[in-house]
């Protein structure tokens, strides 16, 4: 074969194309790096580094030696993939830049970037660092851009601090000046209880980081999602949060609310500390073992509240005052309730309820979900299949039960399906009230149930007086007890809009959280849509936050004077003070039933007492183990009400049978929650007024027992009452812990002599535990199936005697329904206190008169151990007739006192010898 030479044309051409190569190679190369030609040359220094201590510098992506040098970061892989390979030195960050200027509230102080590579582009050179000492156990610290104004939430309750600094602070502030740091130091011990110097701080347009080492390993909250777990798990996890409608399920996953606070338990001593990020973007907040906590936030401001308390229950009554005090509840929705989805018509919803009636359950609200809608539109109602609708209120008030309907975000934009306007739509679009698409003008279009559908834009006055408006208009023809508000995440079943979303930052932000499909808009509407407030990508997570502030006016004016009755999906940070929740579309599994105790308990938390979960599960064809099990704890959840899904077997207690297992069961635990209702309502009570949690972890009473620390398979009512369920199958035996005091079984009201332990206890198939704590009085009222009836029953005392043959309780009672009892001063306040055989019921406020004559003619004394044959009653220093009874009864150490007539209103001594 011939050896073909090149000519010079093809020398030249290849020589030409190589070198076309080279430079293209070199470019891709230079644009793939994108850095700056500085960064190239970025070397971190990298000093030996607890692993537990790694800030991770690839929060976004499977991590990479090459992305990390390019980053600018430590790369030091592991055999652990938990552990982040790529880390951060201490070469990022910021530095104080000039002098920290002491404030009328705090400190000042400019902040400059460390040269360093970026992370996600755009970072921000100069920041503004402000902190505030708002309360002696309240520390503010926010950063900003001083050069551009950035989203800032606009909150009902938390506004600007105007006041001086505090004094006699509980903490003191230490900046470090490079790179810069903030550490609070409690101030009694001199411990630095938030420290940010594990990590830098990173603030491009839109990634903001900061972490922070804490002092504790025990942490609780952040929401909303499953944790499985009440106390945080520490190895790596990362807890993505934007408001979505997602059914809850083991996976990591964002859900329906947005709650960035948590607490931390320091130690036995109690002393704990808040954290809370007011901050309304999507975001990533990540643990780990150091123990620190990272917030990784797409957009708005720094803004850190810290708060400093001597126990738990102090740092959430500090937070929960700041974000907005609870709503007081109705008396009647501390009833149990009934509920599903896919009640065929309104028929047969009245055989359920006369069924259930018929069981003499206690039994206060009845529901009915949107099958009542026509086409599935609000302020519609079916004239067929619910056409006596308008009446069924008045069917259950007959009884002394209440209805509550459910109304959903989205509205609907088809006319009806025989022609006619829809006309809720119709007004409100008269009136402009939807969330827009990007060019602020034309309504965004998704799909809901009704087929096509736009969203009110409740962050609009004008939106928020259509609404009422529609509340009120339909109110006229179907009157109702209180609303029920869904899918207001808001939940979109298109991905954004029906016209998809545009690529651009806010669809596509250059790092976006863990949020389900890592897709900012799936299940919701585009985030580049605009609001009256501003863009969906900074005002999503308020969504369902501004929908309950519009229908809790609305609810204002269709009841005026009455609390009625709020419960809504998708909640934010202050919530509580216009709405309960629920801890959404739970599953009929042993594991639901368990994962709801943590759910409640941050609910607890976040400031929203008012939290249950959907008894005997939703999705899903319940057993009648499980819902029997779950109707037991049930009767504890604050909210209290069995809810089950569209194609879902039903599972009201009826249909076990009248004389079932589990219909007596129920029965037997609901009409204990019906006695203790005045407990339960007086919980409320400090939680509207002072911010305590009324289902309550069993750490924030024992804190010294480290054994409580984890314990989320028992609860507290308020400090004195234990409950410990059985949430698993076949099981007759569960192990409960006994914290250190004096526990008396409810049944027997014998004291069960264990304490600070864990014990078997034995839970046959009726029973479950439930203990009384030892020092406080339970005050009670006789139960009834409603409690329109139990209102009118006598009331009663439960004495649980502690060590020293003391205890202490009180009791909040109002009218139970009107609003501003407690600033009008119309409600009556109980002191009750017992030692040396001696109770003293001293009224502290009289505002108010019971129409019915209420009577205490019970007193329950548990613990009597010197035995009591008789009681003498005295008023005003003056023994008075009583024609009481004295029994007492020896096996178990109970003294009951019958037949009292006590008045309520009245202060009485109560002597027993
Ligand atoms: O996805 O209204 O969480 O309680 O029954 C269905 C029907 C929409 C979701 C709620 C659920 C309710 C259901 N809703």
């Amino acid at each position: 074969m011939e050896k073909r030479k090149f000519s010079k044309l093809e020398v030249t051409l290849i020589v030409l194309f190589c070198l076309v190569v080279v430079v293209l190679c070199v470019l891709i190369g230079l644009l793939a790096t994108k850095d700056s030609p500085s960064d190239v040359e970025f070397s971190p220094s990298c000093p030996a580094l607890a692993t537990a201590q790694r800030v991770d510098c690839i929060p976004d992506q499977l991590a990479t030696k090459s992305l990390c040098s390019r980053r600018g970061c430590c790369w030091s892989p592991l055999g652990d993939p938990n552990v982040p390979w790529c880390y951060f030195s201490s070469d990022h960050g910021y530095r104080v830049d000039g002098p920290l200027v002491t404030t009328q509230q705090g400190l000042q102080a400019p902040l400059a970037r460390l040269p360093s590579p970026s992370l996600f582009g755009r970072d921000i050179d100069n920041l503004l660092l402000i902190t505030q000492h708002q309360t002696p156990n309240r520390l503010r610290f926010k950063i900003t851009d001083p050069n551009n104004q950035r989203y800032e939430v606009s909150h009902e309750h938390v506004g600007s601090f105007t006041g001086p600094a505090a004094s006699n602070l509980k903490y003191e502030v230490q900046v470090q000046h490079k790179p810069f740091g903030i550490k609070v130091i409690r101030a009694s011990t001199g411990k630095v209880v938030f420290d940010t110097t594990i990590g830098p701080l990173v603030y491009a347009e839109q990634f903001l980081q900061l972490s922070i080492w804490l002092p504790g390993a025990n942490i609780y909250g952040v929401g909303e999602h499953i944790h499985k777990r009440y106390q945080h798990d520490l190895n790596w996890r990362v807890w993505p949060i934007f408001n979505r409608g997602t059914n809850p399920s083991a996976n990591v996953e964002n859900l329906y609310g947005a709650h960035t606070f948590f607490l931390c338990l320091e130690d036995e001593s109690g002393a704990s500390l808040g954290v809370f990020l007011m901050n309304s973007n999507a975001m990533d907040i990540a643990m780990q073992p150091a123990p620190a906590v990272t917030y990784r936030v797409i957009g708005g401001v720094l803004d850190f509240y810290v708060f400093l308390g001597d126990t738990p229950e102090q740092v959430v009554q500090e937070y929960v005052q700041f974000i907005g005090l609870p709503a007081l509840p109705s008396y009647w929705s501390l009833g149990f309730q009934l509920s599903r989805y896919n009640y065929t018509s309104l028929d047969q919803v009245k055989t359920v309820v006369e069924q259930n009636r018929a069981l003499g359950l206690p039994y206060d609200v009845q529901y009915i979900d949107i099958d009542y809608m026509e086409d599935w539109k609000d302020f519609t109602y079916d004239k067929e299949r619910f056409r006596d609708l308008p009446k069924f209120r008045t069917f259950l008030h007959q009884q002394g039960q209440k209805y509550i309907l459910i109304l959903d975000a989205a509205i609907g934009i088809d006319p009806m399906a025989d022609g006619s306007p829809y006309l809720a739509y119709e007004r409100g679009q008269g009136r402009g009230v939807w969330l827009n698409e990007s060019d602020g003008r034309t309504p965004l279009v998704g799909k809901v149930w009704p087929g096509l559908t736009v969203f009110p834009d409740f962050t609009n006055p004008e939106c928020s007086d259509w609404w009422l408006q529609e509340c009120k208009i339909f109110y006229d023809q179907v009157p109702y007890d209180g609303l029920w508000i869904d899918m207001n995440e808001a939940t979109n079943l298109l991905e954004g809009s029906t016209k998809g979303c545009e690529d651009n930052e806010y669809n596509y932000p250059p790092f976006t959280p863990h949020v389900v499909n890592r897709l900012l808009y799936s299940m919701t509407t585009c985030m580049d849509a605009r609001q009256k407030l501003g863009l969906q990508y900074d005002l999503h997570n308020l969504y369902g936050y501004s929908m309950a502030i519009a229908t809790q006016r609305a609810i204002q004016a269709v009841f005026p004077g009455k609390r009625s009755f709020l419960l809504s999906r998708s909640t934010f940070a202050g919530s509580g003070k216009f709405t309960g929740h629920w801890l959404g579309d739970n599953t009929a599994s042993w594991d639901d039933l368990k994962w709801a105790i943590p759910g409640m308990l941050e609910f607890g938390l976040f400031g929203i007492p008012y939290i249950g979960a959907d008894i005997c599960g939703f999705f899903m064809d319940t057993t009648e183990e499980l819902c029997r099990r779950w109707m037991q704890v049930g009767a504890f959840y604050p909210f209290s009400r069995n809810h089950n899904s569209e194609e879902c077997a039903p599972q009201d207690p009826a249909v076990f049978g009248a004389d079932s297992l589990l219909v007596n069961s129920s029965k037997h635990y609901l009409i204990i929650r019906y006695t203790l209702l005045p407990y339960l309502y007086s919980l409320f009570y400090r939680a509207h007024t002072r911010g305590d949690t009324v289902l309550r972890p069993l750490l924030h009473e024992f804190y010294s027992e480290n054994a409580t620390w984890s314990v989320d398979r028992q609860f507290l009512w308020g400090p004195g009452l234990l409950i410990s369920p059985v949430l698993d199958p076949g099981v007759e035996v569960i192990q409960a812990y006994i914290p250190d005091a004096v526990w008396y079984d409810y049944d027997s009201g014998a004291s069960i002599g264990q304490r600070k332990q864990w014990v078997d206890l034995y839970l046959p198939a009726d029973k479950m535990g439930l203990h009384l704590r030892g020092g406080h009085i339970f005050p009670a009222q006789q139960p009834a199936t409603t409690t329109v009836a139990s209102r009118k029953n006598p009331l009663g005392l439960i004495v649980a005697l502690d060590d020293k043959k003391e205890a202490a309780g009180e009791l909040f009672w109002d009218d139970g329904e009107s609003t501003g009892t407690i600033e009008l001063q119309t409600y009556i306040f109980y002191d009750f206190r017992v030692s040396n055989n001696v109770l003293e019921m001293q009224v502290l406020h009289h505002g108010y008169t019971d129409p019915n004559q209420l009577r205490f003619t019970q007193v329950k004394v548990l613990g009597v151990t010197s035995g009591a044959q008789k009681v003498t009653v005295t008023q005003k220093g003056q023994e008075i007739p009583s024609p009481h009874i004295v029994t007492y009864h020896n096996q178990t150490q109970v003294l009951e006192i019958t037949n009292l007539e006590l008045e309520l209103g009245e202060d009485y001594r109560l002597e027993w010898s």
